[in-house]
């Protein structure tokens, strides 16, 4: 184990320019718990595995503080100057690089962060936000409902269209392609947004109702750009990005696009489980969502904690812990706190969701949700547009305070989707 020395500072007050983390970390066998918080500071910041020829006083002052170790979790504080404003790929390679590798640790963990104002402003943050999103699709006091076209590969692109025309018949507002659908051989992108946004128009003119179809455009970077150009050009309102496939650097090249095209941005995550899901290691969702925050998507899947894939209640509240040495994390949800005015984001909820699933997600995270369900609405004993129209009438019943089993009782969409997936109170 190499020396590092003078990043344990315990009597250092983080200031405001500080970027301050928390990491949850396990030493190596027969390295303490400051030799490994040393380490970590030492490589995310100035430092290397030796003591160099090449280091000075002055440098060293840029070096990260280590001012809390408080069992597993540790608080490390960065000067500003070690980063590039509005260059996340950076920050991250800084903080969330190289140090999940060291002998030193056995488990690392980036559980949390708090952002200086400087480095918060320096991105463009949301372009619509939950007001934005709200003012567009003309729906201000409910959660928004909107399913995902399946199967998720396969269909062409009018099959594509007219499973999302009756969804949007059935009453849910949103429309979304798959993670892994884009541009391929059986449904090419541009006739699928062609055919789809023409349906969308049929949809819109016989509910009246503002319907929204959201494409997936990821790709290599020009590419998004250019395939976001036509969305825009063919009368779209949103495009869909997978975030973590994309990079943050493509990422970043998209919100930027995005000044001039006005795109709404849905953020999907698919891949957060290698980062997220292992609670010893990796990065928490946490992170990944104030960063996306400040690069600035609109909306980002939270998951549900009552579906099918693995996150907990306090993952989805996503409510961080307090923090304090230079910060105190929010008491709201971490996508709609106040954060030197950057707009709230529409957190989304899906993966395994069906009509009998929404009373308890709206009673842990209220109105301002979006809530999907694939498999929950094409797999409706009566179809896709059934099940669509059981999505709608159980947000209602919700909304009304009825008894969503007394309500079903008048609503046989909604009868038949809790007869086949049942109905969850808890
Ligand atoms: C849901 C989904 C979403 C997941 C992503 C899927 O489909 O389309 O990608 O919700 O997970 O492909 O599984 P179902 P998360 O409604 O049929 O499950 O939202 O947690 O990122
Ligand atoms: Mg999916």
């Amino acid at each position: 184990m190499v020396k590092y020395t003078g990043y344990w500072q315990p009597n250092y007050k983080p200031t405001k320019n500080d970027l301050v983390m928390l990491y949850k970390m396990k030493p190596a066998r027969g390295i303490s718990m400051n030799q490994a918080a040393e380490a970590v500071a030492a490589e995310s910041s100035i430092g290397t595995w030796t003591t160099i020829a090449t280091m000075s006083p002055e440098i060293k002052k840029m070096g990260a503080k280590v001012f809390e170790i408080k069992g597993n979790m540790v608080k490390i504080a960065y000067p500003l100057e070690l980063f590039e404003p509005g260059n996340m790929p950076q920050i991250w390679s800084s903080v969330a690089g190289n140090i999940f590798n060291m002998k030193d640790v056995e488990f690392l963990r980036l559980e949390d962060a708090s952002w200086p104002r400087k480095l918060v402003t320096s991105f463009k943050g949301p372009k619509f936000g939950i007001p934005g999103i709200r003012k567009l699709l003309r729906v201000k006091d409910r959660p928004l409902c909107g399913t995902i076209v399946k199967p998720k590969l396969g269909l062409s692109e009018k099959g594509h269209a007219k499973v999302a025309y009756e969804a949007w018949s059935g009453g849910l507002d949103i429309v979304k392609d798959d993670e892994n659908l884009t541009s391929q051989p059986f449904n090419k992108f541009h006739e699928r947004i062609i055919q789809t946004l023409k349906l969308r128009d049929k949809a819109e003119d016989e509910t009246g109702e503002k319907k929204i179809y959201m494409p997936n455009v990821t790709a290599e970077t020009s590419e998004m750009i250019k395939r976001a150009k036509f969305v825009k050009d063919c009368g779209g309102e949103y495009a869909m990005v997978d975030i973590l496939t994309i990079g943050w650097s493509g990422l970043q090249s998209i919100r930027e696009a995005n000044e001039d095209l006005k795109l709404v941005l849905h953020a999907h995550r698919a891949m957060h489980g290698a980062l997220t899901r292992n609670k010893n290691h990796g990065i928490s969702m946490l992170f990944i969502a104030d960063t996306v925050r400040l690069i600035g998507v609109d909306q980002l899947h939270i998951g549900t904690a009552v579906g099918k894939m693995m996150e907990t209640k306090e993952d989805v509240m996503m409510v961080g812990e307090e923090i304090e040495g230079g910060f105190v994390k929010a008491k709201g949800h971490r996508l709609q706190e106040d954060w030197h005015g950057v707009k709230p984001v529409f957190a989304v909820c899906s993966g395994g969701l069906h009509p009998g699933l929404i009373p308890p997600l709206i009673k842990m995270l209220g109105k301002d949700i979006i809530v999907q369900a694939g498999g929950g609405v094409h797999g409706h004993p009566s179809g896709t547009k059934a099940g669509a129209a059981a999505m709608r009438q159980v947000i209602d019943a919700v909304m009304k305070k009825e008894n969503v089993r007394e309500y079903a009782k008048t609503h046989k969409e909604l009868d038949q989707a809790i007869k086949k997936w049942g109905l969850y109170n808890k």
